[in-house]
């Protein structure tokens, strides 16, 4: 069972988990973020490794597949930002991945546990990824050992975030970067669909972890250093905390199982395939 030099071992209940080195032989360690912003052309350039939004090693079979899912609005200069910082990381890591960028029409609060559900269903109909990783836009790991997989619980990734001054905030922090196995996440039965605005879609997604008699787990916690790339005007959700109440009851009904949508457009570009989605659907 590869465990890459781990503090806790990432055990391994995938059948087909690739013949590439593991750990990857080229890890670079913890380098700081580049916060350079480099024009998408610019960047189509230096990462020609990538087609359609998708990458796979060469010369051997990458150890796990693995769909990174963004939740996404209005931010492009953190878009660019993330690409450049996101895509050499997690190819030095050796594995294979897409990358989806799920934006959400104008109309309505922006609703990240939809816009993560949206992005999980969209990415497993491309192919059987093994692992779906769901990342904030201005959370970007500092450390090649903070592996972008999946192991036998949801794994945390966003451990040290500088804005929380590298620690975790608070023990039950579910948010940044978390990974989740296609089991699962529908185990889970995904994100709650009924936290629109910012703030408590992450905490319910812990509770319904702990529900699903998992362990969110940290197992990169030492290399779990993140940036994070500074932006404002993000809008509180006004009944989140009745939102956390009600979804103890509802959350059987209220994730994948009930996820209604309009997909607008979904177009692959070079490094990322763009999910448009409406989602301001009278139900
Ligand atoms: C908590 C929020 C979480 C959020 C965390 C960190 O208070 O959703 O702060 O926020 N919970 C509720 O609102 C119930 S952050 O500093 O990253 O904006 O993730």
């Amino acid at each position: 069972i590869p465990n890459s030099g781990l503090e806790q071992p990432v055990s391994d209940h995938f059948s087909n988990h690739g013949n590439c080195t593991w750990p990857p032989l080229n890890l670079q360690g913890r380098t700081p973020l580049n916060r350079t912003d480099i024009p998408i052309e610019k960047l189509d350039k230096q990462f020609t490794f990538m087609a359609d939004g998708h990458y796979k090693p060469k010369n051997c079979t990458a150890y796990q597949k693995i769909a990174i899912v963004v939740p996404y609005r209005d931010r492009q200069l953190q878009l660019r930002i993330f690409l450049n910082n996101v895509i050499p990381r997690i190819h030095r890591q050796q594995l294979e991945f897409g990358i989806y960028i799920v934006e959400q029409t104008a109309g309505s609060l922006f609703n990240r546990g939809m816009l993560s559900n949206i992005g999980f269903v969209q990415a497993m109909k491309d192919m059987a990824y093994d692992c779906v990783v769901i990342h904030d836009l201005d959370i970007l790991p500092e450390d090649d050992r903070n592996f972008y997989i999946c192991g036998d619980n949801p794994i945390h990734m966003a451990t040290k975030v500088e804005k929380f001054k590298y620690r975790v905030p608070y023990h039950s922090f579910a948010g940044g970067i978390s990974t989740f196995s296609k089991k699962q996440y529908e185990d889970i039965n995904g994100f709650p669909n009924q936290f629109f605005g910012w703030g408590g879609e992450d905490d319910e997604l812990f509770a319904r972890i702990k529900r699903s008699n998992y362990k969110m787990t940290r197992p990169f916690d030492a290399h779990g250093h993140c940036g994070s790339v500074q932006h404002s005007g993000q809008r509180t959700g006004n009944d989140r905390m009745k939102m956390l109440q009600i979804s103890r009851k509802i959350w059987k009904q209220d994730g994948l199982t009930d996820l209604e949508y309009n997909l607008v457009e979904k177009r692959r570009k070079q490094l990322y395939v763009w999910v448009y989605a409406d989602i301001n659907m009278s139900k």
